[in-house]
């Protein structure tokens, strides 16, 4: 998979380069371009943002760099990406976004800052290739590389070879619709506390029945409005009892 970020902030990506991701990098399941938008500048002062119109606080992204800024970026395969554009405005980006995007080629993160990019841009882009504006949470952000990070990490790690073991991606919260119970490891005991008998007892099917266990009831705890959106058949019978 390519993955191309333009932004203002080129160093707020450096964290693409550790870890994870940083391994999907070296072993060449993902390259990544990270572009600084103010290279699309002609002015002297590099400006990036003007006054909205209609009047109001703040300051809007201008369409003609962030044109050209995409016209080359998008433009240099024979391919197009899918352009996502993180905003507080955007639609909820959930982990089946994060599947899907997984399956594309190349994806194209514009990040705006200040109130945001002229509206423009993304409706001339969506002409050419499919644009997503996606928000990752109800709160706001000083700009959008935090939430293209996050976005970008949530997609790579469901690659095939990146996760030390794939059975990880598949056990996540959220891929049964529910989140994950408890977890331990040794010692037995730790400062009076025991783990779970069952979790010792050798027995698999109760292993597995007290794990979906106490997935329920810590989703009917933190996330109610998960299990009223299950499917209906999602819940057995033993699910109902608790
Ligand atoms: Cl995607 N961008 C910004 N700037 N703020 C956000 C966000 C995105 N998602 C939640 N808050």
């Amino acid at each position: 998979m390519r993955i191309d970020v333009i932004t203002i902030f080129p160093d707020y990506l450096n964290p693409l380069r550790e870890a994870l991701l940083g391994k999907a990098i070296e072993r060449e399941r993902i390259s990544v371009g990270v572009h600084d938008l103010r290279d699309w500048t002609h002015d002297v002062h590099r400006a990036v943002d003007d006054s909205p119109y209609g009047g109001g606080p703040g300051m809007v992204m201008k369409p003609d760099v962030w044109g050209e800024a995409l016209d080359e970026v998008c433009g240099v395969q024979d391919a197009t990406p899918r352009l996502v554009v993180p905003t507080p405005a955007g639609r909820p980006f959930e982990q089946k976004t994060a599947v899907r995007w997984s399956q594309d080629p190349w994806l194209v993160f514009a990040c705006g800052r200040y109130e945001g990019i002229d509206q423009r841009v993304i409706d001339d882009a969506a002409t050419r290739m499919s644009v997503e504006e996606v928000s990752i949470g109800d709160y706001v952000l000083v700009g959008g590389e935090v939430a293209a990070l996050t976005m970008i990490e949530a997609v790579v790690r469901l690659l095939p070879g990146v996760l030390g073991n794939p059975l990880s991606a598949e056990q996540d919260s959220f891929s049964d619709g529910l989140l994950e119970g408890p977890c331990y490891t040794r010692p037995e005991v730790w400062r009076d506390r025991p783990v779970p008998d069952v979790l010792r007892s050798g027995n698999h099917a109760a292993i597995a029945r007290w794990r979906r266990d106490q997935a329920l009831e810590r989703t009917y705890h933190r996330r109610p409005e998960l299990l009223a959106a299950l499917p209906e058949g999602d819940l057995d019978k033993a699910d109902r009892k608790q």
